[in-house]
């Protein structure tokens, strides 16, 4: 298993990213703890200098190991879900362009968490499910041409009402009915909403391509109350061997978080 870590690539209202903003510093920073690549918070990457981007990586050794890409539900509201359909086309655009993106810079996972929107009362869910569900297919057909893989990421039922479980996501996947589609399980909602993190895991551990932490508040690992060798235990069982990728609060503050979560993967995960 690989060690990550979550940052943004610009100032967001999302609170639970390590490092914000001055991209190449912070790139720098992960670097320097240790980490084997670093997950990007981006919102739109035509915002992004690619070339100054890929000259940082190529001088740290660091690899993007997936993009976020839920800030632009959280700024701008777009969603494959939206009752609008020049919205759900803006959306789609948008993982298009995360996807050319991604191509440029070691093709990293696109994750699919919030961009896919809830399921408003003026659309119901049935029909949320289908346009979530052609939208990923159309991400995914695009992505095959340079085989970029999309993820999806059950979140908790606070944040939406449409995949919360790690098995619906599975069914989810059945249903898109392409190859380059998988799963990205977080921690923090599989606390909120799964059974047995561990059991839900080895479910669908065929599907599992990428991996979110953060304990049971959100903080780095060993601050909640999460069972976390239990979990690592899970998945070294499945034989998982991408990478860890934490998500946490800038808690204490942004430094000490990213220091907290460098020392904890450093102690668990070099073990496995
Ligand atoms: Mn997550």
């Amino acid at each position: 298993m690989k060690k990550s870590i979550v940052i943004s690539t610009a100032k967001t209202k999302f609170k639970a990213l390590t490092f914000q903003e001055d991209l190449t510093q912070n790139i720098q920073k992960v670097a320097e703890l240790g980490f084997d690549g670093v997950e990007l918070a981006v919102r739109n990457p035509k915002d992004l200098d690619v070339i100054q981007l890929k000259e940082i990586l190529t001088r740290t050794g660091l690899k993007v190991s997936a993009i976020g890409t839920g800030q632009a539900y959280g700024e701008e509201g777009l969603s494959f879900t939206s009752a609008s359909s020049e919205i759900r086309q803006k959306a789609i655009d948008r993982i298009k362009a995360q996807i050319d993106f991604a191509v440029q810079i070691g093709n990293p996972i696109i994750i699919i968490g919030l961009i896919r929107g809830v399921t408003s009362s003026s659309i119901g869910w049935e029909k949320a499910w289908n346009l979530a569900l052609s939208a990923v297919r159309e991400c995914a057909v695009y992505g095959q041409k340079e085989e970029t893989k999309l993820a999806i990421e059950p979140i908790n039922r606070y944040e939406t009402d449409l995949i919360n479980t790690l098995d619906e996501a599975g069914r989810f996947l059945e249903e898109v009915g392409e190859k380059n589609v998988g799963i990205l399980p977080d921690t923090f909602h599989m606390n909120i909403e799964e059974p047995s993190i561990e059991l839900s895991i080895k479910k669908v551990q065929d599907k599992i391509i990428h991996f979110h932490i953060a304990d049971s508040n959100r903080w780095p690992p060993k601050y909640g109350h999460l069972n976390f060798p239990s979990i690592l235990e899970a998945l070294k069982e499945i034989g998982y061997s991408g990478f860890i990728s934490a998500e946490t609060l800038p808690k204490p503050n942004p430094e000490e978080a990213a220091i907290l979560v460098a020392t904890w993967m450093h102690t668990y995960i070099q073990n496995f």
